[in-house]
């Protein structure tokens, strides 16, 4: 039988069994944790704040271990990992993609156990510690709106079938699809600009969870709250616009508090589009969103130029609110995430080489939102798989950063330097803004930190104003101050805090107060 078929008799059996079960259904709702209070219990008010953070997706968890020693060093405050839970193995290619084990089977949960790609639980659990260890905190993306929407086995070994998940336990009467909630005809989301179809119906395919029930809340944040025992400090929400705000409020008003005592972090993946109801700026009540906007806004200054020849990154004077994104403070910020690497002529990516690093070089010096840096692997087709541990098994091999592989742009010199800039400066005003009215740009932070871009293709000379006192700098992205001498670029700032400096083609200048030699 052709799969599509037995997916559209399965759902009907699901139907019928849903209506069934229905009528005897009976509340049962496990305890969240049994040791930590929920926040709804506890007095906890302060928030995690994650500082700047790596996303290093798709790395297994033996290999995020040990990077965490390298990220505390290069003063990244946190991780982002891939989504743990079990799920979808699938067994062979199909009609879509030929590759076996595509990228997005861990976007398909099976259960809340935590063998998956990228290891088992024990060693997610010593990477946690490991990172915390090395004060490096960890973030994990929940995929909390659905299930699976295809296969019936998985990397923990527990199969199940549409509707019917026993590890967890899931029934059909745990689904909007059968709660009869979506008002779309074939249960699926047709029109993304209806509010009940995005929170109610199955996005592409994968079957929407009741989020609104107890019992479907319960079983979230017990999940959730596992994680938040082991060490995590919070989470970027799959697919958090259609999980709708009322729902999200629901689950996380029963999360635990983080080891560290503060309220989980919580960022939503909310696309934009759509009436205002379902607009990013429409859940940052219910925590902070991904900038995904933003991401397209450093796109079209940064790519748009090369593209169409207009536009250049001089219109990034105006980032934030002012050019219609939610604010810094509510806003998890990067040029590129897994989805939007794949996603060529809207975002960035790994594959556009120094104009990428030098966006996320801007990034950290305009400090908007938190800043993320993404790294994972290499692909040629979207779907391509990571680079696996033997041959064909979807289990995720160790990184290496010199295999051609994987990415390791977190790694990159100029980017750890504009961490440590961006750390430095904290929340110092953006002052003495230049720009050649092309595609120089140069700022200060306060009088903590000053930085140049150049994103034309030849390089350029600016006199411009850095805010600094008198002295010879070290250009931190061609090298760093090393004691009283310089391994890069030497810039003189005269008495009045001018500098003539030449900025590199596809390149950036940058140096802290503490960077005189
Ligand atoms: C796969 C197959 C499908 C199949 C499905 C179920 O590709 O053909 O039907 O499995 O069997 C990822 C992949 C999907 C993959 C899925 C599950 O991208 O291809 O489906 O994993 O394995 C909207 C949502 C947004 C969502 C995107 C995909 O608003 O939340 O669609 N993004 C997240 C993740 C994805 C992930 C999922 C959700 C699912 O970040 O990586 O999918 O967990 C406009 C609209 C947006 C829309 C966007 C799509 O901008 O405004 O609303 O996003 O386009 O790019």
């Amino acid at each position: 039988m052709p799969p599509t078929r037995f997916r559209r008799l399965a759902r009907r059996t699901a139907l019928l069994a849903a209506t069934t079960l229905a009528v005897g259904f009976s509340l049962s709702v496990p305890a969240a944790d049994g040791v930590a209070p929920t926040l709804k219990a506890t007095k906890v008010t302060k928030t995690d704040e994650p500082g700047v953070t790596a996303n290093l997706w798709e790395w297994n968890w033996k290999s995020i271990g040990k990077e965490c020693s390298v990220l505390a060093a290069d003063g990244y405050s946190g991780v982002q990992v891939a989504p743990p839970q079990n799920s979808l193995k699938r067994l062979s290619g199909d009609a879509e993609t030929a590759t076996i084990h595509p990228w997005w089977e861990v976007y398909q949960p099976v259960s809340y156990d935590l063998t998956s790609r990228m290891g088992s639980e024990a060693q997610f659990k010593a990477m946690v510690k490991k990172c915390r260890a090395a004060g490096v905190k960890v973030y994990v993306d929940a995929v909390i709106n659905h299930m699976t929407g295809q296969g019936t086995t998985s990397y923990g070994g527990q199969d199940y079938t549409p509707y019917n998940y026993p590890d967890v336990p899931y029934g059909p009467a745990d689904f909007h699809y059968n709660t009869g909630e979506c008002s779309s005809s074939d249960g699926g989301i047709q029109d993304f600009n209806n509010k009940n179809q995005v929170f109610k119906c199955n996005l592409v395919g994968l079957e929407d969870l009741d989020t609104d029930s107890a019992k479907v809340q319960a079983e979230l944040a017990g999940y959730l709250n596992k994680l938040l025992g082991y060490g995590v400090s919070g989470f970027r929400v799959d697919a958090g616009k259609h999980v709708g705000q009322d729902d999200l409020d629901g689950i996380y008003a029963r999360l635990n508090a983080t080891k560290d005592g503060t309220k989980p972090y919580w960022a939503l993946e909310v696309f934009g589009g759509g009436p205002g109801v379902l607009s990013p700026q429409a859940f940052t009540k219910s925590g902070d969103v991904l900038g995904l906007d933003g991401g397209r806004q450093i796109f079209n200054a940064f790519k748009s130029y090369e593209a169409n020849h207009v536009g250049s990154i001089a219109t990034l004077e105006v980032f934030g609110t002012g050019s219609g994104l939610t604010s810094s403070a509510k806003t998890m910020s990067f040029v590129t995430n897994h989805d939007t690497d794949r996603n060529a002529g809207e975002y960035l990516g790994y594959k556009d080489g120094d104009t990428y690093i030098l966006a996320n070089q801007w990034l950290l010096a305009q400090g908007y939102g938190s800043p993320q840096v993404y790294s994972s692997f290499t692909w040629n087709d979207r779907a391509d798989s990571p680079p696996d541990k033997n041959g064909t098994s979807g289990l995720i091999a160790n990184t290496s950063c010199t295999n051609g592989k994987w990415t390791c742009d977190h790694r990159n010199p100029g980017i750890v330097g504009m961490v440590g800039w961006h750390n430095y400066v904290g929340a110092a005003k953006r002052t003495n803004f230049y720009t050649d009215e092309f595609n120089v740009i140069a700022f200060s932070k306060g009088t903590k930190g000053w930085a140049a871009f150049n994103n034309g293709p030849s390089a350029k000379e600016i006199r411009v104003q850095t805010g600094l006192p008198k002295g010879t700098y070290c250009d931190i992205i061609s090298g760093k101050r090393v004691g009283s001498s310089c391994t890069g670029t030497p810039v003189a700032v005269n008495t009045t805090g001018f500098t003539r400096v030449t900025v590199p083609a596809k390149g950036a200048v940058a140096f802290k107060r503490t960077d005189r030699v």
